[in-house]
């Protein structure tokens, strides 16, 4: 069995890391850690959240003298409705993203560059959504299909779909607290209306709306993008894969798809096989094409093609300073404005595909699905001809990477679970043997790790930190997003990680032969922990928010993990944060965000930005939920 020492530690990341930052300083270019030196300190009143600039009285700040803004919102309204925002914007995107995969969907024709790969998901979504399929051509079922997933985003009557697939008591919930979603866009659109100058200064109301708005997010956008992708690229199962930089090659044509959108990426990964350019790269004279994942991307491309994956959130910037990164290919979300100035210190070139994500300095191709595959080899063409323009005294390539087992969505747990005990009693499956493990006392519960990183805190070393310390404490992981990454990186997504295990999860782990953290993709991917969770439920006949099992964000930065941390305690279940949410400036929304919602949900967040004593929280946490129901 693999030891402490086969992994790598945080130290050996960072002194990777340090010397990547002297290669920055020798080409003068600026990183992260520059700009967040002159960036601190942070301004006080945005980082409590209450600094207001909805209107042009403003901007106001609530300070001793000045007790509320012009209008007379005070910090308790202001605080509530920046915060609201940001659910608003995290919604959009996550669930802007699935409404091009439903275009994507909605495209998709026989001998055409997307078509439908996984037909019974495709057939049990249409059961589910009433589309007929008996006698029908496959892709006209798909094209229904995906317009009555658009119609989520806008119906005028009637509530989301979605929603219905959780147990009945959360369903209760939200129907008694009035939660339900309607539908996508009205729930963004209601928040930007109640937020708008002279409209609701009542943080209950914005934190109920918020709540709605997260939920139409899990059990809607995201859950959408996540089904339909299925439905495109295929599910994902259980397949091997490296990550970390050391997975970038000196011989070889570096290719680094980022970003989020998984129908632009597909498609280069698709282009990178062909014969034709594989020839091309050879002729070049490299020994052929790298093609590697960089945050979210890297979930996708890793669960369906076992493409390697370069790095999480902060290491974007590493990547080009190896000097061996040929093209960055990028396409929504968490992609560094500064990276095409960055990119001109070296040779790499730097493309930009999606009009949501124009950034100056970039050379723009914008994707079209009619000519995906021509324009995917159009950009792969470009990244071998950069081949010979590298510069030998720029180059250095850190050796650390580790190998990663990946692709563990709801399907492939069930089929996992099934291989022990035989328990697929329908056609969704069981997990029971898990929920016997967890009853048992042989797993203790379960805690999502998902989200960022953030430079207010050691980067990846919270992530760490809690992992080593649930997987001791007999606590299963599942990940997805950076903090996934963060796993893979450190050696801790292989089935020989089981050493950082207590007993009881170790046997586990050999039994149902899976490693001790379940990589369940990006962070649209955090819908299959919902399902996950509701299979439990449902399996247990115990409700979400009494089951030992939690959310944790260690490092969050986005506006999307605040949307997510909504439909998590939306959907019943605690989150553990280590980032303040900025709202801090409000004694009101601090009670709201961590006990009020209790009242409404029955789940709230905990606060701690120190790692150590907020991952002893979720092992009270967990153990308080088991002795409350008997465990
Ligand atoms: O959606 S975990 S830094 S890459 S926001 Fe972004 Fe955060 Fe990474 Fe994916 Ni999610
Ligand atoms: Fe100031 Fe009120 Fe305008 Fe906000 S909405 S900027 S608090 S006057």
């Amino acid at each position: 069995m693999k030891t402490l020492e086969n992994m790598t530690t945080i130290e050996q990341m960072e002194e990777m890391t340090a010397k990547l930052k002297e290669q920055a300083v020798k080409v003068g270019a600026e990183t992260y850690e520059d700009r967040v030196k002159a960036q601190t300190p942070h301004c006080k009143f945005g980082e409590d959240g209450v600094c207001c600039k909805n209107c042009s009285m403003g901007p106001c700040r609530v300070t001793p003298k000045g007790q509320r803004g012009i209008c007379g919102a005070d910090a308790h309204a202001i605080a509530a409705r920046n915060y609201a925002r940001m659910i608003a914007a995290g919604t959009a995107s996550h669930s802007d993203h699935a409404r091009e995969i439903l275009h994507i969907l909605h495209s998709t024709k026989k001998d055409g560059p997307y078509q439908v790969r996984d037909e019974a998901k495709l057939l049990r979504l249409a059961a589910e959504w009433g589309v007929k399929s008996e006698g029908r051509d496959i892709y006209d079922v798909a094209h229904e299909v995906a317009e009555v997933g658009l119609m989520e985003f806008g119906k005028p009557f009637g509530k989301m779909l979605f929603p219905k697939r959780a147990p009945k008591e959360r369903q209760e919930c939200w129907e008694k607290q009035d939660l339900w979603p309607r539908a996508i866009d009205r729930e963004i659109a209601t928040i930007l209306h109640m937020t708008h100058m002279g409209n609701t200064a009542d943080p209950e109301a914005l934190i109920r709306q918020g709540i709605r708005t997260g939920l139409s997010n899990g059990w809607g956008g995201s859950m959408i993008g996540t089904e339909i992708t299925d439905i495109l690229f295929g599910t994902p199962v259980e397949r091997t894969s490296e990550g970390n930089l050391g997975t970038l090659e000196k011989e070889m044509v570096n290719l680094v798809v980022h970003g989020h959108d998984p129908a632009f990426s597909e498609m280069v990964v698709t282009a990178t096989e062909l014969k034709e350019l594989q020839d091309h790269a050879k002729k070049v004279g490299a020994k052929g094409i790298n093609v590697l994942g960089l945050c979210c991307t890297a979930n996708e491309v890793a669960m369906r093609h076992g493409v390697r994956m370069v790095g999480n959130f902060l290491q974007q910037e590493n990547v080009i300073l190896t000097g061996v990164c040929d093209m960055m290919c990028v396409d929504v979300q968490c992609i560094f404005p500064a990276l095409p100035k960055l990119a001109a210190c070296f040779h790499t070139k730097f493309v930009t595909s999606s009009p949501i994500a124009r950034i100056p300095g970039a050379t723009h191709v914008e994707f079209h699905p009619e000519t995906a595959l021509e324009q995917a080899k159009e950009i792969v063409k470009m990244a071998i001809d950069n081949f010979k323009n590298r510069d030998e005294g720029k180059i250095y390539i850190p050796e650390h990477k580790q190998p990663a087992v990946v692709g563990y969505p709801c399907e492939q747990i069930i089929t996992k679970l099934d291989g022990v005990t035989n328990s697929h009693i329908d056609e969704l499956g069981s997990y029971r043997p898990a929920v016997d493990a967890i009853k048992a006392g042989v797993i203790r519960g379960a805690v999502g790790i998902v989200g960022c990183n953030n430079p207010k805190v050691r980067p990846d070393f919270s992530h760490f930190a809690i992992m080593e310390e649930l997987l001791k404490n007999d606590i299963l992981i599942v990940a997805t997003g950076c903090a996934a990454q963060l796993a893979t990186k450190a050696g801790l997504l292989n089935k020989e990680a089981k050493w950082a295990c207590g007993d009881g999860l170790r046997r586990v782990c050999d039994l149902v032969d899976i490693p001790p953290i379940l990589h369940m993709g990006a962070c649209v991917d955090i819908s299959r922990i919902l399902l996950l969770v509701a299979g439990i439920s449902r399996d247990w006949g115990v409700n979400m928010n009494q089951l030992p099992i939690v959310g944790c964000a260690p490092e969050w930065m986005s506006e999307k993990a605040v949307s997510i941390a909504n439909y998590v305690i939306g959907s019943g279940i605690d989150v553990y944060l280590g980032i303040q949410p900025q709202v801090m400036g409000s004694s009101e929304m601090a009670g709201w965000i961590t006990e009020g919602t209790r009242k409404i949900t029955g789940a709230g967040f905990i606060i701690n930005t120190d790692p150590k004593e907020l991952v002893k929280s979720i092992v009270d946490g967990i153990e308080a939920k088991r002795a409350a129901i008997g465990i």
